[in-house]
C-alpha cells in the first residue's frame, strides 16, 4: 500500500525521490518514472530517468555530473571510440552493466516494470520504483532543425535547436502502469508529489497518458508540484530556454498555469516569494520553501515540506 506517490523525471526529480525515500517508510513510497527519454542505442535499451532514480535511491549516483553512477570508469567508451563506434552518448563501465542486464531481461520477455523491480531489489532499494508504463512512449522534440528523438535533441545536439513543441509518441495508447493507477485511486493515499522535473520534457510524457492525467485530476489525495524554475531559471537542464522558445516567460506563473487543474498545491522557492501575490488566483494553493537540494539534508527537508504542504491541503476544495 502506497502512502506517497512521487512522479519523477531525471536528475532533479531523482533528488527529491531520494529525499522522500529518506522520510517515508520503504513500502509506503511509490516512485513512478518518466520513460519518454528511453531509447535503443548500440543494441541496448537505455532508460535514463529510471536509472537516475535507481542510482539516487541507492546512493550510487554521480552528484556532480547529474546522471550515471559515481566512481565510474570509461574503458568501454574509449574502446568504442577507437573502433569508430557511436560515442556521442556516454556509457560508463558500471552503468553499462545496468543496460546490458535490462536489455537481456527485456529480450527474454520480462516487462520493463519487472526488470526495474529486479534492479531496484539488487541495488538494495526498498521503495517501489515503477516505469510510468510498460508500453513504449517516446518523446519527440519538434525543433527548427526538424523532429528529433529526445536524446538526439538533449545530448547529441545539447538542446541547441529552437523548440516548437513536443510529441509524446505512443502516449495515447500506452497503458499507465496499473499499480500506479491503483495507488492514485487508493483512499489510503496521503500525497502525490510531482518532483521538480522539467514539466514538458519529463512530466509531459506522463500527463500525455489519458488515464494517468485523469487519475491525477480526480485523485482524492492532495497533489503537490515542486516548481523546477527558481528565480526565472532552471537549476539544471533546458526548462527556461524551452519555455522562452514556446513563448512563455520562465517563472512560477507559467508553471502554475501548466499544472492548473491537476495540482492542489505548488511549492515554489524562497527566491520567488515576491510571486506569491500574483499567484493568489492561480487555481491552487502556493507555498514557499527552500527547494534547491544541495545535499541530503536539503533533500529530506524539501520532502518533509512537500508532505506537510500536502497534509495541510487534505480535505480542502481541490483543484480549480
Ligand atoms: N546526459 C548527457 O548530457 N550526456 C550523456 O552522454 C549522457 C549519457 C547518459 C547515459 C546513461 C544515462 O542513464 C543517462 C545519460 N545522460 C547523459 C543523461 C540523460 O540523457 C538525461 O539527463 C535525461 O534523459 C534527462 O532526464
Amino acid at each position: 500500500m502506497s502512502r506517497v506517490v512521487a512522479l519523477s523525471g531525471g536528475v532533479g526529480g531523482a533528488k527529491l525521490a531520494a529525499g522522500l525515500a529518506a522520510v517515508v517508510a520503504d513500502e509506503e513510497l511509490l516512485v513512478a518514472v518518466n520513460t519518454g527519454d528511453d531509447f535503443e542505442h548500440l543494441g541496448l535499451t537505455i532508460c535514463p530517468d529510471i536509472d537516475s532514480n535507481l542510482y539516487a535511491l541507492a546512493g550510487l549516483n554521480d552528484v556532480a555530473r547529474g546522471w550515471g553512477r559515481r566512481d565510474e570508469s570509461w574503458n568501454f567508451m574509449q574502446a568504442l571510440a577507437q573502433l569508430r563506434g557511436e560515442d556521442w552518448f556516454q556509457l560508463g563501465d558500471r552503468d553499462l552493466a545496468t543496460h546490458v542486464l535490462r536489455s537481456q531481461r527485456l529480450r527474454q520477455g520480462a516487462s520493463l516494470s519487472a526488470v526495474t523491480t529486479e534492479l531496484a531489489r539488487a541495488l538494495g532499494i526498498a521503495a517501489r520504483v515503477l516505469p510510468m508504463s510498460d508500453d513504449p512512449v517516446r518523446t519527440i522534440v519538434d525543433t527548427e532543425a526538424g523532429r528529433l528523438c529526445f536524446q538526439d535533441y538533449f545530448v547529441r545536439r545539447r538542446c541547441e535547436p529552437r523548440v516548437r513543441g513536443f510529441d509524446y509518441e505512443g502516449a495515447g495508447r500506452a497503458r499507465a502502469h496499473p499499480d500506479l493507477l491503483a495507488a492514485l485511486r487508493d483512499p489510503a493515499l496521503e500525497a502525490v508529489v510531482i518532483c521538480p522535473s522539467n514539466p514538458w520534457l519529463s512530466v509531459g510524457p506522463m500527463l500525455a497518458m489519458p488515464a494517468l492525467r485523469d487519475a491525477l485530476a480526480h485523485c482524492a489525495a492532495p497533489v503537490v508540484a515542486v516548481s523546477p524554475i527558481v528565480g526565472g531559471r532552471a537549476l539544471k537542464g533546458p526548462a527556461d530556454k524551452l519555455m522562452r522558445e514556446l513563448g512563455l516567460k520562465p517563472g512560477t506563473a507559467a508553471i502554475a498555469a501548466h499544472y492548473q487543474g491537476l495540482v492542489d498545491g505548488l511549492l515554489i522557492d524562497e527566491t520567488d516569494r515576491a510571486d506569491l501575490a500574483a499567484l493568489a488566483h492561480c487555481g491552487c494553493a502556493v507555498r514557499c520553501a527552500p527547494t534547491v537540494m544541495s545535499d541530503a539534508g536539503a533533500r529530506m527537508a524539501l520532502a518533509h515540506e512537500a508532505l506537510r504542504f500536502a497534509a495541510s491541503l487534505r480535505g480542502t476544495a481541490g483543484k480549480a
